[in-house]
């Protein structure tokens, strides 16, 4: 279904670095006003788009009220989906209102849950802005309160990229990161659901490009250990493990292509005589 399109009247400041910063939301009318606040105090930020994911509490209106650019997905499809539209509004925006640099906007990918501790995330924009790192992904600290989970699922994040690529990411789950347009494209097709992080990583990595993993002050909501979160991690494992399966294979799958090339050649050759 087609994500429909609310524009909001903000006039983009001019920006230093360009970067847009792109929040999926699901149901988060409780912090939403309070991380775009934050987030639009980040120097470099020239406008947020809020990504509501079929939310039923108000809050794309709040998310508009707030200031942001708001695209609706009318139902819930997931956070790599949210991810992607926010990405191409954004690749839209790039096209209709170039940034004075000249070129595509930086996506800073921020977490609706985040409230004023956002404004911390400012410490991810400048290595990419300068071209030190292609993504920058944010450590956070321990949490106020503590989570409900044992780990399973950092632990199977973590182990499959340094599997894959050579890297042990300290927070292999982080939502909170910021990347060029090239490492953006790189990544695409977005791993589904809850596997996008590692999906991210993966394969910004696989292009040969550089990340770099940057202690950044954030405070979020910590899924507990009701059914609610168990529920959220049984999800994120399973995204997590696809996403890891899916580039697992994908090598022996490029290896198949040339020797099915070949047959599909010589059963034409034969056809023919
Ligand atoms: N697009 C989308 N985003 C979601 C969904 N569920 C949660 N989110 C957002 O994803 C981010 C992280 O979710 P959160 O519940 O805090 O997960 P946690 O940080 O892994 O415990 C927040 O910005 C949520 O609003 C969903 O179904 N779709
Ligand atoms: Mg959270």
């Amino acid at each position: 279904m087609a994500p429909t399109t609310t524009r909001t009247p903000l006039t983009p400041r001019t920006p230093v670095t360009a970067v847009t910063a792109v929040i999926a939301a699901k149901d988060e009318a409780a912090r939403i006003v309070s991380t775009i606040s934050a987030v639009r105090g980040i120097d470099g930020v020239d406008l947020v788009v809020v990504v509501d994911d079929g939310s039923s509490d108000g809050t794309a209106a709040l998310a508009g009220g707030a200031g942001a650019i708001v695209v609706v997905h009318p139902r819930n499809r997931g956070k790599a989906a949210a991810m992607a539209t926010g990405a191409q509004a954004v690749a839209d925006l790039d096209l209709r209102e170039p940034a004075v640099s000249g070129r595509p906007r930086d996506l800073l990918f921020v977490d609706a849950d985040l409230g004023a501790s956002a404004l911390n995330l400012a410490v991810l924009t400048g290595p990419v802005a300068s071209g030190r790192a292609d993504m920058t992904i944010a450590v956070l600290p321990p949490q106020a309160t503590s989570g409900g989970g044992h780990g399973f699922v950092v632990r199977l994040a973590r182990k499959g990229i340094e599997r894959l690529t050579g890297l042990t990411p300290a927070q292999p789950l982080s939502g909170m990161r910021c990347l060029s347009r090239g490492a953006f494209e790189a990544a695409l097709p977005l791993a589904r659901g809850w596997g996008v992080e590692v999906g991210l990583t993966i394969d910004v990595l696989g292009a040969g490009l550089r990340v770099l993993e940057v202690p950044c002050d954030l405070q979020h909501r910590v899924s507990g250990s009701d059914w609610r979160g168990q529920f959220h991690r049984a999800r994120q494992y399973r995204d997590v493990w696809l996403a890891l399966a899916v580039r697992r294979l994908r090598p022996m799958a490029r290896g198949l292509r040339a020797p099915l090339r070949g047959l599909r050649r010589l059963v034409r050759i034969r056809g023919r005589n």
